[in-house]
């Protein structure tokens, strides 16, 4: 997996006089069905968040409130993202690395993840992450 596949997913808006809606469907505006939602909240200033990459997981990441920075790595290029809307998410595929920091405060970052927590599928060493995606290259 390559950190182009990796990138920023537009949802739907509908705008109202009484509010916005944004809804989002699995396989239809992200690549996966989702089966878990999880949220980070009362993330203290100064935080870091991940240091792992996933073996299978891909996930959907979204600043519902505030924002944050997500470094993304495939192992050959980094990127970062500055994510700060709650009706767009940062697709993130298979093996790539993340560290997530500059949380502002009252911010909250839901995830939409392709399967159930399974500690199995994380890379939490930097170096084991790396020896797995250069060997496979
Ligand atoms: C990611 C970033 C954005 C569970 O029991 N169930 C869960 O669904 C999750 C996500 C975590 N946990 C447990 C595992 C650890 O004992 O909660 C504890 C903290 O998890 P972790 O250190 O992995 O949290 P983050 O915020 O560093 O990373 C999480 C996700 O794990 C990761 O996939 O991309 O949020």
């Amino acid at each position: 997996m390559s950190i182009e596949q990796c990138k920023i997913i537009q949802m739907p808006i509908i705008k109202e006089p009484r509010g916005n809606l944004t809804f989002i469907e699995g396989r239809k505006h992200i690549p996966f069905s989702i089966e878990r939602v999880y949220y980070l909240y009362d993330v203290p200033g100064g935080a870091n968040r991940g240091g792992h990459a996933h073996k299978e997981l891909e996930q959907l990441i979204i600043a519902m409130s505030g924002s944050f920075d997500v470094l993304l790595d495939d192992g050959h290029n980094k990127v970062k993202f500055h994510l700060n809307r709650s009706y767009s998410g940062l697709y993130v595929c298979s093996m790539i690395w993340r560290e997530m920091d500059n949380f502002s405060s009252g911010s909250v970052c839901m995830v939409l993840a392709s399967n159930l927590y399974d500690e199995s599928d994380y890379y939490r060493d930097y170096d084991s992450f790396l020896h797995a995606v250069r060997g496979a290259h």
